[in-house]
């Protein structure tokens, strides 16, 4: 995948040589003006970019300062793991500041994290760091087959579901439910972005593998998932007994995004109907984690 992500941008930055050598060929005093102007945004970006970090390495011993992409109308983020990272936080009460601001971090992904001064990338390798480094383990209580059980969950969820959904995302629905998602309208101006993140995406799932099944198998795949974590959750109020662990994370952070950013999709009616003890699980987590929901959506209390 990073090859993908090294040749798409190595192919705009040649765009963008290509664009520039042609206007010096045209009109060098516009040439050198634009080159001016694109300088001094720049230094702008690299001075600003100077303080956050010297902001963030103040925020204090052991605060924790969260990544992310997308502050939404409807979820906190739009990304599944930006919110598994955060809802893992708060189950863990652990001091931490939400950004928006820098949402790719060490790894070119989003979520990461600032702490001591110190970045660092990946949902899952931050919350094992943070649990050692913190001492929590919610899966202590856990038998060696149970956290064997949770474990798969985890990969299944992170690994292939969110996988399978970003098909929905960003092939068949092109990023719609995501502009609507961080408050902005379809229009010319937003669907170009979303058309070369679609596009970005579409490279990605390729390389991934998933990319090159046709829409019905992915969907085959993702209801196989939905099943599975149903029938697992039976009448339980979390996935792996009466309380949250770590894997609730994972999966709260990808059928939220079901519920709230996916329009028009047939998972969301297969959360709501087919599979009625996950909507009720997404509603117990977001009770249980998020009982001020509503306060961390892009425009506070804007639903209630
Ligand atoms: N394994 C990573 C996956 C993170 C990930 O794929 N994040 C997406 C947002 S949902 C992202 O950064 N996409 C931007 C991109 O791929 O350029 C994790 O768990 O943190």
């Amino acid at each position: 995948m990073e090859v993908v992500a090294q040749i798409v941008s190595n192919q705009s930055k040649w765009n963008i040589f290509r664009g520039v050598k042609w206007l010096w060929t045209k009109n060098k005093p516009l040439t050198v003006g634009g080159g001016v102007v694109v300088a001094a945004f720049k230094i702008r970006e690299v001075i600003k970019r100077r303080q956050r970090r010297l902001e963030w390495a103040n925020a204090g011993r052991d605060v924790v300062i969260l990544h992310g992409l997308g502050r939404g109308l409807y979820t906190p983020s739009v990304s599944p793991y930006v919110m598994k990272l955060a809802t893992y936080l708060r189950m863990a009460n652990i001091e931490h500041k939400m950004d928006f601001t820098e949402p790719l971090g060490p790894k070119g992904k989003s979520p990461w994290i600032t702490i001591n001064g110190q970045s660092m990338g990946d949902s899952q390798l931050i919350m094992d760091f943070l649990g050692s480094h913190f001492n929590k383990d919610f899966s202590s209580h856990l038998n060696d087959e149970q956290k064997a059980v949770a474990w798969s969950f985890a990969v299944m969820v992170d690994e292939h579901l969110a996988w399978t959904l970003k098909d929905w995302r960003w092939v068949r629905d092109g990023g719609r439910g995501v502009i609507l998602g961080i408050g902005l309208r379809p229009s010319l101006l937003t669907w170009l972005p979303m058309m070369r993140m679609s596009w970005k995406q579409k490279g990605f799932m390729r390389a991934q593998g998933i990319g090159r099944h046709t829409h019905a198998e992915i969907e085959s795949f993702a209801r196989r998932n939905f099943r599975a974590l149903s029938n697992y959750l039976g009448n339980k109020p979390f996935l792996m007994g009466d309380e949250p662990c770590e894997v609730d994370c994972s999966l709260f952070g990808c059928l939220v995004q079901i519920r709230y950013n996916y329009p028009g999709s047939p998972y969301t009616s297969l959360l709501e109907h087919d599979y009625p003890n996950l909507g009720a699980y997404v509603t117990r987590m977001k009770e249980r984690l998020w009982p001020d929901w509503d306060d961390c959506l892009l425009i506070p209390n804007l639903h209630k």
